[in-house]
C-alpha cells in the first residue's frame, strides 16, 4: 500500500525469496491463492528458509510451514508490537537504517514499549513466550521477507496494517535487499496494472493526485482543454475530490443523506465492468440499492452475479465483453513487470472488447473525439492516419505516466521481453544477450528507454541507472517538526546525500548541468509534471540521482488519523472487554462520498450477547472470487460444488449440529444464510470459516430461475457477503470482511 513509501505494490519479486532466509507469511494463503509463489516459497524452504504462518485459520499454507501461530483475526498490529518490544529490548534493531533512512521511527518505539509480549498475547491470543521467539529469530535470520495479502488489508485497520508491516522491516532492516522487503502477493490477474492504471476513486493514473497540476498534466497528454475537462464535472470541488468506492456506492443510492457528498444529488445509473458484486460485503444492501436505481448495465463475459439478485423488470442490461483470451495489451504482474499479453483468439459471438464497448459509450455521450485524440496524435507521429489498439495506448501511458516511471515500458520493449523468456534468469529476473543490463518486464520505476527497470525497490546501494533507489520525497523537504526528510545517505555515483525530487527548478543545485536549450525544453516542470520530453529524468539518471528524490520513509504519517499504526478492537470484536481500551475509530463523515459509522456503531451494544462466533472468510482453490467464471466451469465447479462453514467439532457439540447439517448463519445486519457444516479444527472454538466465492442463494431461497435461459451456473451457494458485517477500512473504505461476529442454528 501507499502510505509509508509512497508506492503500491511488492518490492521485491516472487523468484527473489530464492535468497530469503526467513519467510514471515501473515495473513496470505499462497498455497491456495497464489500456487506459483507458493512453488518459489517451497524451493526457498528446500534451499533452507524457514516459513512461518500467522493464520487465524490453519490454511494450506500453514500445513507446508515450519511454524504455524493461531492469532485472533484482526490483531496483527498488536503483535508486530509485541515482536518490537522484544526486538528493542534485546538490541536487534537495525539502528544505522533507522537513523539515516526512516523519519518518526523514535514513535513506534515509544508504542512498541506499551505492548509487553505478554501485552500483546492477550491481545493476540499468542502466547508471549511465541510471540518473543518468532521475534528473535525474525531478526537473526539476514535477511527475512514478509508476504501479506487480504488476512491484513479487509479490516478497519487495514492500511495501519500494511504500514506496520514495512516498518517491522525496516527496524529489522530488511528493506531494499534481496531477500527482503515486503512481498504483497496481489489478486486478480493484472490488478496491480488496474491501481496503477487509476482503478480507485481517489487518484489519476499513476497513482497522481486530484489536484489541479494533476488534471492540468493529464489534459496535456490528452490533447484536451484543462477547461474542458473541468467542464465534466459539477464543479472543481467536485473534480477533485474522491469518487464513490466499490464498496460505499450503495449508500448513494439508499441514504439521502449521502446526496450531500455527492454534488447534491443520489446516484440513478450503475455501469459494472469487470467485477463481481456479491463480493462486497452487506449484499442485502446492494440489491436494496440495484432495484432502486433508474438504469443498471454489466459489461461481462458472464452474467454478473449481481445481475441476478435483481428483482428489477426493466432497465437492467448485460453487454457481453470479450474475454482476456480475445484481447491484448499491456499486463502487471504482482511484482510490477509489465507483460505483453497476445489475442489467443477473435471474440466469440456478439462478444466486444471492453474498450470498443467504452468507446460506444464515448461516442454515444458525445466525447469520443476528446478520448481518441492522443492516440491519433501518436499514430500521426508514427506516419499512420488511425492508431492501432493497444499498442498506441500502451506509448500514451509511457508518456503521460511519469510519477512512478513507466517511461521505458515501450511496447516495442514489452513484445521482446514476451517473446525472449529464455533470456532472462529465472531467479533475479536479470537479462542475458541482447538483453544485458535489463530486467524482466521492466518492473517499475523504469525511468527511460535505456533503464533496465527496478526488481528490488529501496536499494540504495546501487546505482539508479541499475535499478536503485532511495525512498521516494512526496510530501515536501521537512516534515512539519522541521526535520528533514532526506536520507543520510548518497545514492553510487551522485554528488550529494539524501535530496528532494527533480524538477527544472531544483536541477542545477542537485549538480545536474543543462545547455539552454535543454533548459528551455523543460521549463516549468519537475520529473513527473508538465512537459512531453524525458529531458530532466534522463539529466538525474546521468548525475546518479533518484528522479523522486532520495529520501527517507515515513513511519509517522502527519495527514492521518492515526499517526502511527494503532491496534484498534474490530468494530464487531469477540473481545468486548478490549474495546474501551483500544477502540475503534470515531464515525467518519463523506468517506468515499458516504457517512460511514465506526464508534457509533461499535458502542451500540455488547454485539457478542447475540452473536457470539466471530466469523473468518477466504477462498477456494478451484473458484476465483465471486466464483461466476469458475462455477460456469463444470470440471471446477464439481471440484467445490457446495457453500458451506467451518465449524469447531466442540463448538457444534455445543449447538448439537453434526457435519453436513445444514445450519442457519446470522448476521449482524439482520440476514441469514442457510449453509452446510464442515466440522473442522483448522478454526478455533470461537471462529468460523467460509469462502467467499459462492453466489447465486439468498437467505435459503434460489436465484436459479432469474439466470437468463442457458447461462445458470453449474454451482451456485449463499455469498458470505450475504451475513458479513458493516465495517469499512478508515482510509481506503475495504470492507472488513476478514472479521465480523456471527450467530449459528441449526436449520
Ligand atoms: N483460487 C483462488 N485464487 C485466488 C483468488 C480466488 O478467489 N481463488 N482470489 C485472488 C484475489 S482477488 C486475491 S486478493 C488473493 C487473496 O489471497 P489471500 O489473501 O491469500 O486470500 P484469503 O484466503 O482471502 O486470506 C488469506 C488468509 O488470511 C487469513 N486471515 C484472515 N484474517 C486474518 C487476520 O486478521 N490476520 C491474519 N494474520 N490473517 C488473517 C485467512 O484465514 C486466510 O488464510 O487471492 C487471489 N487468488
Ligand atoms: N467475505 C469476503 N468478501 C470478499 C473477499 C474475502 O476474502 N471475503 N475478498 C475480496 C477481494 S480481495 C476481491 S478482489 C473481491 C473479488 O473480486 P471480484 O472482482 O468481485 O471477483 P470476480 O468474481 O473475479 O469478478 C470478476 C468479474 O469480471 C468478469 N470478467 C472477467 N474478465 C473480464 C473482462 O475481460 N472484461 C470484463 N468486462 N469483465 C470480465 C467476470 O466474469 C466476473 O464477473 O472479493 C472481495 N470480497
Ligand atoms: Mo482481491
Amino acid at each position: 500500500m501507499a502510505n509509508t513509501f509512497g508506492f503500491g505494490g511488492m518490492s521485491n519479486h516472487i523468484a527473489d525469496m530464492m535468497f530469503s532466509k526467513y519467510i514471515f507469511i501473515i495473513g496470505a494463503n499462497p498455497a491456495v491463492n497464489h500456487p506459483v509463489s507458493m512453488v518459489h516459497i517451497l524451493r526457498a524452504k528446500e534451499a533452507g528458509a524457514k516459513i512461518v504462518v500467522i493464520d487465524p485459520h490453519f490454511s494450506k499454507t500453514a500445513a507446508k510451514a515450519d511454524e504455524y501461530h493461531r492469532i485472533r483475526s484482526g490483531t496483527d498490529i498488536a503483535l508486530v508490537y509485541g515482536m518490537l518490544h522484544h526486538i528493542i529490548s534485546n538490541d536487534l534493531h537495525d539502528k544505522k537504517f533507522l537513523e539515516e533512512r526512516v523519519y518518526g521511527y523514535e514513535e513506534i518505539i515509544k508504542e512498541a514499549m506499551k505492548y509487553t509480549p505478554e501485552e500483546a498475547a492477550n491481545i493476540t491470543g499468542i502466547p508471549a513466550d511465541e510471540i518473543r521467539h518468532i521475534a528473535e529469530d525474525m531478526a537473526k535470520a539476514k535477511p527475512a521477507t514478509l508476504i501479506w495479502n487480504q488476512g491484513l488489508t479487509q479490516h478497519t485497520v487495514g492500511t495501519s496494517n500494511t504500514r506496520i508491516m514495512p516498518i517491522l522491516q525496516m527496524f529489522l532492516g530488511n528493506m531494499g535487499k534481496n531477500g527482503g522487503g515486503v512481498n504483497i502477493l496481489r489478486g486478480h490477474d493484472n490488478v496491480q496494472g488496474s491501481s496503477d492504471m487509476a482503478a480507485n476513486p481517489d487518484v489519476l493514473p499513476g497513482y497522481y493526485s486530484l489536484a489541479e497540476s494533476s488534471w492540468r498534466h493529464f489534459a496535456k497528454h490528452w490533447q484536451v482543454e484543462y477547461e474542458w475537462l473541468l467542464s465534466r464535472f459539477k464543479d472543481k470541488k467536485m473534480m477533485e475530490s474522491p469518487g464513490f468506492a466499490h464498496s460505499t456506492w450503495k449508500f448513494g443510492v439508499i441514504d439521502e443523506e449521502n446526496a450531500a457528498n455527492n454534488g447534491g444529488t443520489m446516484i440513478r445509473a450503475l455501469v459494472v465492468i469487470g467485477t463481481g458484486m456479491t463480493s462486497v460485503s452487506l449484499l442485502e444492501l446492494q440489491k436494496k440499492a440495484m432495484d432502486k436505481l433508474e438504469l443498471v448495465v454489466f459489461i461481462d463475459p458472464y452474467v454478473n452475479d449481481l445481475a441476478i439478485y435483481s428483482d428489477k423488470t426493466d432497465n437492467i442490461f448485460l453487454l457481453p465483453a470479450a474475454s482476456q483470451m480475445e484481447s491484448s495489451g499491456s499486463v502487471a504482474a504482482t511484482n510490477r513487470s509489465y507483460q505483453w499479453r497476445s489475442k489467443v483468439m477473435e471474440p466469440l459471438f456478439e462478444c466486444r472488447e471492453d474498450q470498443e464497448i467504452l468507446f460506444d459509450f464515448a461516442k454515444r455521450f458525445g466525447f469520443l473525439e476528446e478520448l481518441q485524440r492522443s492516440l491519433y496524435k501518436i499514430a500521426q507521429a508514427d506516419g499512420r492516419k488511425e492508431f492501432i489498439w493497444p499498442e498506441d495506448a500502451t506509448t500514451e501511458l509511457t508518456q503521460a505516466v511519469r510519477s512512478i516511471g513507466l517511461q521505458g515500458m515501450s511496447p516495442k520493449r514489452l513484445k521482446a521481453h514476451q517473446e525472449n523468456w529464455h533470456m532472462f534468469d529465472k531467479v533475479t529476473l536479470a537479462g542475458k544477450g541482447e538483453f544485458e543490463g535489463e530486467y524482466y518486464g521492466l518492473p517499475w520505476p523504469c525511468w527511460s528507454d535505456k533503464h533496465p527497470g527496478t526488481p528490488v525497490f529501496y536499494n540504495d546501494s546501487i546505482p539508479v541507472m541499475k535499478g536503485g533507489m532511495g525512498f521516494r520525497v512526496n510530501w515536501g523537504d521537512t516534515s512539519p517538526d522541521g526535520q528533514s526528510m532526506f536520507s543520510a545517505r548518497t545514492l553510487p555515483n551522485a554528488k550529494i546525500a539524501g535530496h528532494s525530487f527533480v524538477s527544472a527548478a531544483n536541477a542545477e543545485s542537485l549538480g545536474i548541468k543543462l545547455t539552454s536549450e535543454e533548459k528551455k525544453a523543460i521549463e516549468g516542470s519537475t520529473f513527473a509534471l508538465g512537459y512531453g520530453n524525458n529531458i530532466l529524468v534522463e539529466k538525474a539518471l546521468e548525475a546518479g540521482l533518484c528522479p523522486y528524490g532520495n529520501g527517507k520513509a515515513r513511519a509517522v504519517v502527519w495527514n492521518w488519523y492515526d499517526k502511527i499504526p494503532l491496534h484498534r478492537e474490530p468494530l464487531h470484536s469477540i473481545r468486548p472487554d478490549l474495546v474501551a481500551k483500544y477502540p475503534t475509530f470515531p464515525d467518519k463523515p463523506n468517506h468515499y462520498r458516504a457517512n460511514i459509522k465506526y464508534q457509533s456503531r461499535q458502542s451500540e451494544k455488547d454485539w457478542t450477547k447475540e452473536f457470539p462466533i466471530n466469523m473468518l472468510s477466504g477462498r477456494l482453490v478451484s473458484h476465483m472470487g465471486t466464483g461466476t467464471e469458475t462455477r460456469s466451469a463444470k470440471y471446477l465447479a464439481e471440484v467445490h460444488s457446495e457453500m458451506f462453514i467451518e465449524i469447531h467439532p466442540e463448538k457444534a457439540k455445543e449447538l448439537n449440529v453434526k457435519d453436513g447439517d445444514m445450519v442457519w448463519v446470522y448476521g449482524t445486519m439482520g440476514t441469514r444464510a442457510l449453509i452446510k457444516a464442515k466440522l473442522s479444527y483448522r478454526v478455533d472454538v470461537n471462529s468460523v470459516w467460509v469462502p467467499q466465492n459462492f453466489s447465486g442463494m439468498e437467505q435459503g431461497q434460489s436465484r436459479l430461475d432469474k439466470y437468463p435461459e442457458g447461462t445458470a451456473a453449474y454451482a451456485i451457494g449463499e455469498s458470505a457477503n450475504m451475513i458479513s458485517s458493516y465495517g469499512f477500512d478508515y482510509n481506503s473504505a475495504c470492507p472488513e470482511t476478514k472479521c465480523g461476529l456471527c450467530r449459528i442454528e441449526k436449520a
